[in-house]
Order: structure tokens, then sequence, then C-alpha cells
């Protein structure tokens, strides 16, 4: 089964790709992430992203979509996969429908964590990641249990440079021209929109809710003991 996980900056979606790849045992692929690790190899790539990103614009077309193919080539996608902030554009959008016929992939499942603008800018200036596994923290309400660090590594936990308020505003520019469109896009598919301004928890408890009806009929695997609540759920509230 393939997921996309669709949503403004900050509207939860790294949050929720986490949860929900740990309770389905397959891999989440957030082209944020990607692109972040490209820049800190130092890749021609990462070159090319680095600027884009720190302005709060969105990487090129024909560069993501190319990072993103070789990805899902990768046989840990066999079973399934979850993409977290991909498609961007309606040209990224247009893009997976050919990849998805090509590789005779099952239709996605679009789910929508849709997120007042309003609550945005604060929740990514308040956002801390762990640069080694990527968890993610907010001093508002997910701090981690020792300040400054990872509660899973240990590592010392940084700050996006694309989280300072002036860029948060323009991606979120950003995302009203270029993202929003993708929307209409997959009005008429299999797209369920989920009220993101609650806690992580009872969102994701909402998105179980949504998907087990659907893994039935899939042949997507649910890791044994997991749940809403099991290993993966990392409940907040
Ligand atoms: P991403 O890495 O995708 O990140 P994001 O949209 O900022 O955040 P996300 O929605 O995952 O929010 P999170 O869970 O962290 O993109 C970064 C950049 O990469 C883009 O701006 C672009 O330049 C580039 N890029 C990525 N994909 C691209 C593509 N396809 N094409 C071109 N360019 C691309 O949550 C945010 C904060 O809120 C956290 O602190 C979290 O703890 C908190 N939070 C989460 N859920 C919450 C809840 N329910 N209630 C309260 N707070 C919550």
């Amino acid at each position: 089964m393939v997921f996309l996980l669709f949503g403004p900056p900050g509207s939860g979606k790294g949050t929720q790709s986490r949860m929900i790849t740990n309770w389905l045992g397959i891999p989440a692929i957030s082209t944020g992430d990607m692109l972040r690790a490209e820049i800190q190899a130092g890749s021609e790539l990462g070159k090319a992203a680095q600027s884009i990103m720190a302005n709060g614009g969105l990487v090129g077309d024909e560069l993501v979509n190319q990072m993103l193919a070789h990805r899902i080539a990768r046989p840990d996608c066999d079973s399934g996969f979850l993409l977290d902030g991909y498609p961007r554009t309606v040209e990224q959008a247009e893009f997976l429908d050919r990849l998805v016929v090509e590789q005779g992939l099952p239709n996605p499942v679009i789910l929508h964590l849709d997120v007042p603008v309003d609550a945005l800018v604060g929740r990514m200036t308040s956002r801390r990641q762990c640069p080694k596994c990527g968890r993610i923290y907010n001093l508002l309400h997910q701090p981690p249990n020792t300040a400054g660090v990872c509660d899973d590594d240990a590592t010392p936990l940084v700050t996006r440079k694309d989280d300072q308020e002036e860029v948060v505003k323009d991606r979120l520019r950003t995302y009203e021209k270029l993202t929003r469109p993708v929307l209409s896009h997959y009005q008429d598919r299999k797209y369920y929109q989920i009220r993101g301004d609650r806690s992580p928890a009872y969102i994701f408890e909402e998105i179980t809710g949504i998907l087990e009806p659907l893994l039935g009929k899939n042949g997507c695997r649910r890791l044994k003991g997991t749940g809403p609540h099991g290993p993966g759920a990392n409940p907040i509230n």
C-alpha cells in the first residue's frame, strides 16, 4: 500500500509518519529529510538545495522527482511505503501518477493533515530535531527528557535553519502558491482530511481508524504487537 501524508509545513507530517511507519513496518520517505541528508553530505544535489531551502522555497521538481524515483525503487519499498512531504507541486503529483502506472503500484491513499495557518508559525519556531535519528521534538509540548538532547541517542538537538520565523512565513506563502493546488489533483481519489490541530496521539488514533479497514483488503503488513498505542505510537498527551 502507498500512503501520501499531505499538509502545510509544520502540520505534523514528520511526527505522524514516524508513528505510522513504526506501526506498519514500512519505510517513511521524507523528501525533506533526504534533502537535508544531501546537504549534510555536501553532494551536488545538496549544494543546489541548500539556499533554496534556507529561503523557504521548493527544490526543483526534476531533482526531487529523480531522487524520489530512485528511493522507491529500493527493495524495502516492495511491501508499501509512506511519502512524507511529496508531492509538493502539481508537476510532482503528475510525475508520481506516471510512476504508479509504470511500476504497477497501488493507487495512493492520501492523508491530509489540515492545520490553521495561525498555529503553524509557533509550532515550527519551537521545533527541535535530532540530526542523527531524525526524531522531532517541540519545546512547548513535546520536550526531550533532558533539555537539548535526544531521548533515543543523546545527540544534541538542532534547530533547523528554515524554522526561523521569517523563513517559516515564506514557506507558508510557498505552500499556498505551489502546494495547496495539489489538493484539487487528489480530491476524487482515496482522500481523507484529518484535523491536525489536536494532540499527535489523537491524530494517530484517527489515522489508524481510517487505515485499519483499508489494510484488511491489502497486503500491507502490520507489525505484530503494535497498534495505536504500541511501541511506535509514542503518545505525547
Ligand atoms: P519537510 O522536512 O517536509 O518539513 P515540514 O513540512 O516543515 O514539517 P512537518 O509537517 O513534517 O512537521 P513536523 O512533524 O516536524 O520540508 C522542509 C523543506 O524541504 C521544504 O520547505 C522544502 O524546501 C524542501 N522540500 C521537502 N520536500 C520537497 C519536495 N517534495 N519538493 C520540493 N522541495 C521539498 O511538526 C512541526 C512541529 O510541530 C514539531 O515541533 C512537532 O513536534 C510539532 N507538532 C507535530 N504534531 C503536532 C500536534 N498535533 N500538535 C502540536 N504540535 C505538533
